[in-house]
């Protein structure tokens, strides 16, 4: 039996990393076992395309080049990792996946949603996630946290306006398909946003009315 397919997304510093562990842990404890990955990146040659995408440089990347090179890497990370790992029957757990490229790409750069669609429909086929987990965070906040944590990286230098947009495109995906993303507060404390997690995992149990 295929396994399941979760993504964790949001803007920068809303928990994401913080929170994939404690998915991993609960998952594990049940039994199942989990293949942790992310994107951009996910194997060595996504690994390499991350940096050249998140590294700052003098030369400007166009916006179509930044979204093949997401894509790019995606289509390895599907071929070597996601796919492989769903057919034996593991759950795979994502930090980011495409709704990342229709917040990004799509929102924060303004590219046109057709191109990011057309290309997610060439690289994915039918393959989406079962269960995607929205972080959701006060740009503010979120920017802060990730601050404090580290230096920024090529996303992470750009200015306010641009992740207002990030976020205001992920929370109209989530609008537009509330049974597969779950939007969670990372507002309030780590426990009590891994109690909304707990509850958005429960959809995936068997019998659950989605
Ligand atoms: N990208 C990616 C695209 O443009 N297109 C795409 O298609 C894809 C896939 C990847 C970049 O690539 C772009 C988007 C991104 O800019 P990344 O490193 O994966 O970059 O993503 P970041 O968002 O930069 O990751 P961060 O590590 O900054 O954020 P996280 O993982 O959301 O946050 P985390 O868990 O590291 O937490 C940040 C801090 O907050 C604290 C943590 O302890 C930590 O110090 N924290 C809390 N503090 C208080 N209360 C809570 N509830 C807290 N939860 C966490």
């Amino acid at each position: 039996m295929s396994g399941y397919f979760i993504t964790l997304e949001g803007i920068e510093g809303v928990g994401k990393t913080t929170n994939l562990h404690y998915i991993r842990e609960t998952l594990e404890r049940s039994g199942r076992e989990v293949v942790v990955t992310r994107e951009p990146g996910g194997t060595p040659l996504g690994e390499e395309v991350r940096n050249l995408l998140l590294t700052p440089r003098e030369e400007r990347i166009a916006d179509m080049a930044e979204l093949l090179l997401v894509f790019a890497a995606r289509a390895q990370h599907l071929a070597a990792v996601i796919e492989p790992a769903l057919a034996r029957g593991a759950w795979v757990l994502c930090d980011r996946f495409t709704d990342a490229t229709f917040a990004y790409q799509g929102g924060g750069r303004q590219l046109d949603a057709a191109p990011v669609a057309a290309l997610e429909q060439l690289v994915q086929g039918a393959r989406r996630p079962d269960l995607t987990i929205l972080l959701d965070l006060p740009v503010t906040e979120g920017l802060a946290r990730a601050r404090a944590r580290s230096t920024p990286d090529r996303f992470e230098s750009e200015k306010v306006e641009f992740f207002e947009r990030v976020r205001e495109a992920y929370l109209a995906r989530a609008a537009c398909e509330p049974d597969r993303i779950a939007v969670i507060d990372a507002a309030p404390s780590l426990e009590q946003v891994q109690r909304q997690i707990d509850r958005a995992l429960a959809r995936l149990e068997p019998g659950h009315d989605r």
